[in-house]
C-alpha cells in the first residue's frame, strides 16, 4: 500500500488547521465508527486535543451490533472519556443521539457556564469542534444536531474540504471539519478495516483483499450471516467468494465467476447494512 495514496496533502493541511483553531474551542467531539471503534480513532487527535474536554461519539451505531457497541461505550468510559453511541441518520428525535449529546455537553461545560453567570455575562455559545476520519458521518451528525441540512454530506470519503461553523440554537456553535487519517497505520489490519467501512478511498485496496477479510470476520461471528443473505452453505463451500458469485449468477464468458463484481457487491451490501448489524471489532478483555 502506497502511503501517499491514502494520506493526501490536504490532510496535512487539515491537521494544521485543527491545531490553529484549537485555542477557541471549548470541547472536541470525536466521531468514531461504531463498527470499528479502535481502528477509527485517530491517534493524532489525542495530541491535538490533549488539553481539551473530549467526547467520543460512536456513530453509525445502527450498522453495528448493539451489544458490542454497549461494551465499547463502557470501555471508553473506563478510560475516562465521555462516550455515547448515535445514529446520525435517524430522523426520529426521540431515537436520535441529540438529546444524549446535549446533556453530555451541558455537563461538561457546566463550569464555564457557571463562571460566565457569576461574572454577570450572557452565556456565549459552547464551541465544539467535530473531528474524525473521512466518511464517519461528521457532516450528517452536525445536520442532525442543527435540525437542517447545513453541511454537505455524501457517501464517499473526502467530501468536506474546509471548516464551517454551524449554529445550533443560541447554545452551541459546531465546527465541521474535513476527515483526517494519520500518516502510518502501525497495524495493517487498521487500514484494511477502514477501507471496508469506507473511510479510505476505494482505489487504495484491492476489493478482493477487502472482502476476503470481511468474509473471515463474518464466519467467525456467525456463518448464518452469509447463509441467510446469499443462500449458500458455508460448510460445503471451498471458496466463499465463488459460492456467493455463483448464487448471484455473476458469471463471465465461459462460466467463470466474476470475483471482482462479487466482491464489490458484498462490500456494498455490508456497508449498506444489508447483512445485518455487524461489528468488525469487539472489546477484548
Ligand atoms: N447508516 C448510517 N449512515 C450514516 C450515519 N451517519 C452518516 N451516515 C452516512 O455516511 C455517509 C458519510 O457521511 P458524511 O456526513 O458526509 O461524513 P463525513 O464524516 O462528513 O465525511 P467527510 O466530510 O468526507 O470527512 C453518508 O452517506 C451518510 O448518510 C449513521 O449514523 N448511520
Ligand atoms: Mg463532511
Amino acid at each position: 500500500m502506497d502511503n501517499i495514496q491514502w494520506y493526501p496533502g490536504h490532510m496535512t493541511k487539515t491537521k494544521r488547521m485543527l491545531a490553529a483553531q484549537m485555542g477557541i474551542i471549548d470541547v472536541v467531539i470525536e466521531l468514531l465508527d461504531a463498527r470499528v471503534p479502535l481502528s477509527s480513532r485517530n491517534p493524532d487527535i489525542d495530541t491535538l486535543a490533549k488539553d481539551k474536554k473530549r467526547v467520543l461519539v460512536l456513530n453509525k451505531a445502527d450498522l453495528a451490533d448493539e451489544k458490542v457497541t454497549a461494551l465499547w461505550e463502557e470501555y471508553f468510559k473506563k478510560q475516562g472519556f465521555f462516550a455515547l453511541s448515535v445514529n446520525a441518520t435517524e430522523n426520529d428525535k426521540a431515537k436520535s443521539g441529540k438529546a444524549k449529546l446535549i446533556s453530555v455537553l451541558k455537563k461538561i461545560m457546566s463550569e464555564k457556564v457557571e463562571r460566565q453567570k457569576q461574572r454577570g455575562r450572557i452565556n456565549s455559545p459552547i464551541r465544539a469542534m467535530i473531528v474524525g476520519i473521512p466518511n464517519v458521518g461528521k457532516s450528517t451528525f452536525i445536520n442532525q444536531l442543527a435540525g437542517r441540512a447545513s453541511a454537505i454530506a455524501a457517501d464517499k470519503p473526502g467530501v468536506t474540504r474546509g471548516r464551517q461553523w454551524i449554529k445550533v440554537g443560541g447554545e452551541f456553535d459546531l465546527m465541521d471539519t474535513p476527515g483526517v487519517l494519520w500518516p502510518k497505520f502501525d497495524d495493517p489490519l487498521v487500514g484494511l478495516r477502514l477501507a471496508c467501512t469506507g473511510a479510505v478511498s476505494d482505489n487504495v485496496f484491492d476489493k478482493i483483499t477487502l472482502v476476503t477479510h470481511l468474509l473471515e470476520i463474518f464466519i467467525s461471528i456467525d456463518p448464518a450471516i452469509l447463509e441467510k443473505r446469499y443462500k449458500i452453505s458455508v460448510a460445503e463451500s471451498d471458496n466463499l467468494l465463488e459460492a456467493i458469485g455463483n448464487a448471484r449468477g455473476f458469471k463471465m464468458k465461459g462460466g467463470v465467476i466474476d470475483s471482482e463484481r462479487t466482491a464489490i457487491t458484498v462490500l456494498d451490501e455490508f456497508r449498506g447494512g444489508k447483512l445485518g448489524r455487524i461489528s468488525l471489532e469487539t472489546v477484548t478483555k
